[in-house]
């Protein structure tokens, strides 16, 4: 497999149209970070823990992991997969590989040993750099088993006991030449690659580059009013796309803002956070939203700071969204994004029935939305269909995966989304449903084939497929229908298990199994796995509702 970079993202009749309207500016991570420092610098820019970095402390630590990181033999697009919670280590972790050249690839906390090795095989890894202990997962173990399975692993480092590898302490020891660089890569490079949500099959690798990104870090900072006065608490993993850029921890930083970090998102760390930091706005996942919103009636929480609270990763009830002013008394925005691009916001002005009802509109005027059929011809206005997107931060293709890129995007550069979507008079975005075959379980996204294809690896199943179920706080759960091999059922029990113990994120174990004789009698075999997945949830859901 070639792991080369790519060198050009967007074709040239685009790469100018986008510098020639001011999206792109030529600015690179590297060379923000120590503009804040030089602008900010006794300011406290992440809150986590016991630590406050101050901008200058930030730009420091960055300098120093970036030379350790040289010093240890990496070398300028050499990519780095980082697996660590939400400690300020992250955010100096990735800026320190920004300066040197080096590309983050960012796991999900969650994320186990299949995950991490698909990533370091197709990314083409050279170094992983973890937490020690997290959540009670030794993070160690999975290093050590990732050296086994992907030898051409060189380095890592983690953050905490470092047992056997390199403690992340050492790193930001070392000793930075005075003439070490700020920044060695153009702004249309590939700053990170971020994960796919996987609508079939594994992850797919999103490259973002340095001019995409931070153009829209710059304007979703301005749509979300942020200035050097914002303090942004980051409850999800900051490796999501949501938390990391809408406007996120790295809009924050862009604007000169603080960022505070929780250890969980739940109401009892966040508002004891929020009112101690004097915390302004923060992203939360709908179920998330939905705790809060409880538990605001069992104790009372100074959240007077706190302005916004912005909601995305799955569709937010309009019920739900409603009760966010009269609860919390906070302004609500909703945020309909994608790790791949596209990303839009309810506006903090709009009247209440937008904000509850829509999802809001693109980031860029040079957003392109097409809504089309099956058949790609666009629909009636009004009608729902088909979202296909292209822009100044939507990528053209995947990393390194030639047929995802087939099925993903179209001859002229649109990607597919996935969803399914309708537009307003006022070219507002309304989330309908989706296309593709992922189960959408509380903002987390699971492949129905990826989880298909590890109980088939089960000696006792003979056929299976996964589908989603409504479910009252988490939007989603997922639902495996089950063939047994021979007449000895296995027990449901045994089925998670065996998922689990074949190293995958726990979000993606079936909620419940359910064992069939049959699919159907016309189905299997004749018809396809997303005519017979949309069958089966059919039939689930006319079973749920007479129950
Ligand atoms: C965000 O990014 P991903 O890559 O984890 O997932 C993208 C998918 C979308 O295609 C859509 O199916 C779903 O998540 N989604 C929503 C939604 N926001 C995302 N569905 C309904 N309503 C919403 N508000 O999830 C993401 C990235 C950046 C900002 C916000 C979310």
């Amino acid at each position: 497999m070639s792991h080369s970079l790519p060198t050009q993202i967007w074709p040239s009749e685009f790469v100018q149209r986008y510098q020639q309207a001011g999206y792109w500016r030529g600015e690179t991570f590297g060379a923000m970070l120590r503009q804040r420092a030089e602008q900010y610098p006794d300011r406290v820019a992440v809150v986590g823990g016991a630590q406050r970095l101050t901008y200058a402390d930030l730009d420091k630590q960055a300098s120093a992991i970036a030379a350790g990181l040289l010093q240890k033999g990496l070398k300028k697009g050499d990519r780095v997969i980082v697996h660590l919670p939400n400690i300020p280590e992250f955010i100096s972790a990735i800026f320190g590989l920004f300066r040197a050249g080096l590309i983050p690839l960012y796991a999900l906390p969650a994320h186990r040993i299949t995950e991490i090795e698909h990533f370091a095989k197709t990314g083409g890894a050279k170094a992983y750099l973890c937490a020690d202990n997290h959540g009670g997962f030794d993070y160690r173990d999975l290093a050590a088993e990732l050296k086994q399975r992907y030898p051409e692993l060189q380095d890592i480092v983690v953050v905490g006991d470092a047992g056997d590898y390199t403690p992340f302490a050492d790193l930001l020891q070392t000793a930075v030449p005075s003439d070490f660089p700020v920044n060695v890569s153009s702004p249309q490079d590939v700053a990170f690659l971020q994960i796919s949500g996987g609508s079939t099959g594994l992850s797919k690798l999103i490259p973002r580059t340095h001019d995409d990104y931070i153009y829209t870090l710059r304007e979703s900072a301005r749509i979300c009013g942020l200035d050097d006065t914002s303090i942004f608490l980051g409850a999800l993993p900051l490796a999501h796309n949501f938390p990391m850029s809408s406007p996120g921890f790295m809009g924050t930083l862009y604007a000169g803002g603080r960022v505070v970090l929780s250890p969980s998102p739940s109401a009892e760390d966040c508002f004891s956070l929020i009112e101690q930091e004097r915390v302004t706005f923060t992203s939360l996942v709908p179920p998330l939203l939905l705790l809060w919103l409880e538990a605001v009636g069992r104790s009372t929480p100074d959240l007077s700071t706190l302005k916004v609270i912005q909601v995305g990763g799955a569709k937010l009830i309009p019920e739900v969204a409603k009760r966010v002013h009269p609860t919390l008394g906070v302004t609500l925005q909703q945020v309909f994004g994608m790790a791949e691009g596209l990303v839009n916001y309810t506006r903090l002005g709009d009247d209440l029935d937008t904000i509850v009802e829509t999802q809001g509109f693109p980031i860029s005027p040079d957003d392109e939305i097409l809504l089309v059929d099956d058949h790609d011809k666009p629909v009636a206005p009004g009608e729902a269909g088909h979202l296909l997107t292209r822009g100044p931060y939507t990528i053209r293709a995947y990393y390194n995966n030639p047929s995802a890129n087939e099925r993903s995007f179209t001859a002229d550069g649109y990607y597919r989304t996935g969803d399914i979507v309708r537009l307003t008079d006022a070219g507002y975005l309304v989330v309908q449903g989706r296309a593709g075959d992922h189960i959408n379980r509380a903002g987390e996204k699971i492949s129905a084939e990826e989880i298909e294809d590890h109980l088939l690896a089960n000696p006792q199943v003979f056929d299976a497929a996964v589908v989603s179920i409504p479910d009252e706080y988490l939007g989603e759960r997922s639902c495996a229908f089950v063939i047994a091999k021979g007449e000895q059922k296995p027990r449901a029990i045994d089925l998670k298990k065996w998922v689990r113990e074949r190293g995958v994120a726990e979000f993606k174990v079936p909620d419940q199994i359910i064992f069939v004789d049959a699919f159907t009698a016309t189905a299997a075999g004749k018809i396809s796995r997303k005519a017979l997945r949309a069958q089966l949830q059919a039939q689930l859901h006319t079973q749920l509702s007479q129950s």
